[in-house]
């Protein structure tokens, strides 16, 4: 399933462009040399190519390959020719953030470091119902400068494409406040912005007691706000503190009728065959997954469903239940990693440290995991125009100061990232 490009706000800055980059005859935008490039391109490992080139024009990668391949004097070949050292990836896609947010949950951490469990909080009516209450409080111009700078960091550290939910405004006018201030940062950073509706994701405190009611609306709110351009894709919180399957299967149903794609935060804290529902819905990828079930598995593999692993939310919430990564590998489910950018379980505003998350808790190799913040986060967007570095995919990369791949998923902080490009525009450093 993809997101068209009309559909979708994800290729911000690159203008389109249907001509063959090499049939114009035009120079290039901008010609790379001298770093080592992790193309990604093939089915596993890093793909690398030492003493690179990487060529765009228009917003589109021309070439990506060895130096001595260049079909020209790179002088002839661009009007813009760097020599620089270190690696260059594609850049890092943030599959699954809910970035959007207004105010902080510290207090809540410091509960739980007292003992507090995150759903204890959350029925007692803080955890997600508190961040409804501040978002609820603030205007769309006071959550954009909220939540910019979250944005900003995450470019900062590498990502070029994010993925943003809707889920704390609850009713209408707030999640259609997030999905537009989201839409919004796309523009504002040049960003590629996917919007998620996950107004399925709390029940609101005035429908207490009437979740169906509740879903009935959020049923209602998606056609408006799609009608508005505002949703590429449609989530829930399928689990005991959020909805029930059936429940979920009915905001699906709806989605389908729109010919939406579904993604679903799927046996995060129990198994409730979330997964095995979004293979049933054909949909793009089953998030956090920690108690996913074989069955659930098999029944990804089939469905082609993304497993998008959140390694935040486990490290915070100090889980100790992994993943089924073994069942993953062994019936080829592609497997994604993301920030899950939140207040409350994961406040990581780095993916490039959710790739060190993913190798130190979930033992993925480094190579994988950064196919998983690249390749496979693309596909659990259904975008199958980035993520690896090759001929005719958008100009989204990044030049790293590091000696060796592996070195993305071993330090802990630290700034590594030397420039950022999205549609072959630098946004970082600036
Ligand atoms: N699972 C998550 O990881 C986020 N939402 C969800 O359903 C957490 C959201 C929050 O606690 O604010
Ligand atoms: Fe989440």
């Amino acid at each position: 399933m993809t997101i068209s490009a009309e559909a979708s706000d994800g290729g911000a800055r690159a203008p389109a462009s249907t001509r063959s980059p090499d049939a114009t005859g035009e120079p290039w935008d901008g010609l790379i040399l001298g770093a080592s490039l992790v193309t990604l391109v093939g089915p596993e490992g890093y793909g690398e190519i030492s003493d690179g080139a990487l060529g765009w024009r228009d917003g589109l990668l021309t070439y990506a390959g060895p130096r001595e391949g260049l079909p020209g004097k790179p002088g002839a070949l661009a009007r813009d020719v760097i020599t620089t050292d270190g690696w260059i990836t594609p850049g890092l896609v943030d599959c699954h953030t809910h970035l959007v947010f207004a105010g902080d949950r510290a207090r809540e951490f410091e509960l739980r470091l007292q003992g507090a469990s995150y759903e204890e909080i959350a029925r007692a009516g803080g955890g997600i119902l508190s961040t409804v209450e501040a978002l609820r409080a603030c205007d769309e111009d006071e959550l954009l400068r909220q939540s910019l700078p979250r944005a900003r960091a995450l470019c900062a550290d590498g990502a070029t494409t994010l993925e943003i939910k809707s889920g704390y405004g609850l009713d209408f006018e707030g999640e259609r406040r997030m999905l537009r201030v989201a839409r919004r940062i796309g523009r504002e950073l040049g960003v590629g912005v996917c919007t998620t509706y996950l107004a399925a994701h709390a029940l609101p405190v005035e429908f207490q007691e009437q979740a169906d009611a509740y879903i009935d609306e959020v049923i209602q709110w998606l056609p408006r706000l799609h009608a508005e351009g505002l949703v590429d894709a449609v989530d829930a919180f399928c689990e005991g503190i959020g909805f029930t399957p059936a429940q979920t299967r009915r905001v699906f149903e709806a989605a389908r009728a729109l010919d939406l794609p579904v993604k679903l935060h799927a046996d995060q804290l129990s198994d409730l065959g979330g997964a095995a529902l979004v293979a049933e819905f054909g949909g793009l990828s089953a998030d956090h997954v920690e108690h996913t079930s074989e069955e659930g598995v098999r029944a990804m593999a089939a469905a082609g469903v993304v497993a998008v692993l959140l390694p935040g939310a486990y490290h915070v919430l100090r889980e100790t239940r992994l993943p089924p990564l073994a069942a993953f590998r062994e019936h080829g489910v592609a497997m994604a990693v993301a920030t899950d950018c939140n207040p409350g379980t994961s406040p990581l505003l780095s993916l490039r440290q959710g790739i060190q998350l993913a190798c130190t808790h979930f033992r993925l190799t480094p190579d994988e995991a950064l196919r998983g913040a690249t390749v496979n986060a693309a596909r659990a967007l259904g975008l199958g125009d980035r993520g690896a570095l090759r001929e005719g995919l958008r100009a989204d990369f990044v030049r790293w100061k590091i000696r060796h791949p592996a070195e993305l998923g071993y330090w802990l902080g630290g700034d590594l990232a030397g420039g950022v490009w999205i549609g072959g525009q630098r946004v970082h450093p600036q």
